[in-house]
């Protein structure tokens, strides 16, 4: 295998270097929900090669959505340089018999960290396709033994509008908060995001710990996560309570049902040229295999 110094060459060039040095020897990259044969640098508009490139570092980390430090795509990327995710901790309470709290390096100790390849598709009808690091959000609920009465689980970022300049601003309600159902939680493929290509995740990206749940639209997925709290009831999304009729509760990624003000039929792939055809938008992000049992006889249109 060819050595670069590492003050020489992107994380996205040791990134292909590897990958391609383990498709070389035939192994299995991990990445068991995408091809492996689907990176590269074709400028084919095959549609299928299309959905499955892995997006560029540089795309991923300067096109982002993170109302805290903006509303604008560059924004956080710019604003969240000094951001302080360090010390940091993650609590689990509610409706638990006993609540914890995990600092940033006990989560570092106790969970091993795997490569998942998952598509990102945006509400506002763009996609990309990222290199997570990180592990089963299963596997950090396991630490904590739920009430029966429990069913639902919210997600909340960290309030700090000092730091957060979005924060100072009514622009959602902070602080930002998600949720799942406790099923849709402990799906082996919803993940608690630690890093990207291989490295410590950008701040812009959620540091230092975000959720990642790949068969729904990319809001689902909070970042900067500092509270996880099981619940009896569906709690309210920030989304939800600045528009119920433009965001539901389960925001499955569904090309069948629009969003009251566009399709959601097409997706952008963020990285390709502005004369690049859209793709299909896929049911479910293309995870229908894996997850579309957990929404048998619901009416999607109705739960959207
Ligand atoms: N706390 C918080 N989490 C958030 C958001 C946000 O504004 N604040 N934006 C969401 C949206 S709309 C998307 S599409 C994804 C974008 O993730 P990325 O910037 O890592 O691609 O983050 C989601 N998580
Ligand atoms: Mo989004």
């Amino acid at each position: 295998m060819i050595k670069f110094k590492s003050s020489e060459i992107t994380p996205e060039k040791i990134y292909k270097n590897r990958r391609n040095f383990i498709k070389n020897l035939g192994l299995a990259t991990g990445s068991l929900y995408l091809s492996t044969t689907s990176y590269g640098l074709s400028s084919s508009t095959d549609e299928n090669e299309l959905r499955n490139q892995i997006t560029a570092y540089n795309d991923i980390t300067t096109y982002n959505n993170y109302y805290e430090f903006g509303t604008q795509k560059a924004d956080p990327h710019k604003n969240s340089e000094n951001f302080k995710t360090d010390p940091w901790s993650v609590t689990i309470e509610g409706a638990v018999q006993k609540k914890i709290t995990l600092s940033m390096d006990d989560i570092n100790k106790l969970f091993a960290t795997e490569e998942r390849v998952y598509r990102l598709r945006c509400v506002e009808g763009w996609s990309m396709v990222i290199p997570w690091n990180g592990f089963p959000l299963k596997n950090l609920l396991s630490k904590v033994e739920p009430l029966g009465k429990a069913k639902f689980i919210s997600f909340e970022t960290i309030y700090d509008p000092e730091q957060m300049v979005g924060q100072r601003y009514p622009i959602l309600k902070w602080p930002y908060v998600e949720g799942l159902r406790i099923d849709e939680a402990m799906h082996p493929l919803t993940f608690m995001v630690t890093g990207l290509y291989g490295k410590d995740l950008p701040n812009q990206n959620g540091s230092p710990i975000r959720l990642m749940v790949p068969w729904k639209y990319g809001f689902k997925s909070a970042k900067a996560i500092v509270k996880i709290k099981f619940l009896e009831k569906m709690p309210k999304s920030s989304w939800m309570i600045a528009s119920p009729r433009e965001y539901g509760f389960y925001s499955n990624v569904n090309p069948n049902v629009d969003h009251p003000r566009w399709s959601q039929a097409t997706e952008r792939v963020i990285g390709t040229g502005i004369w690049t055809p859209r793709i299909k938008t896929l049911m479910f992000n293309g995870y229908a295999d894996e997850v579309a049992q957990l929404y048998s006889g619901m009416d999607l249109k109705k739960y959207f």
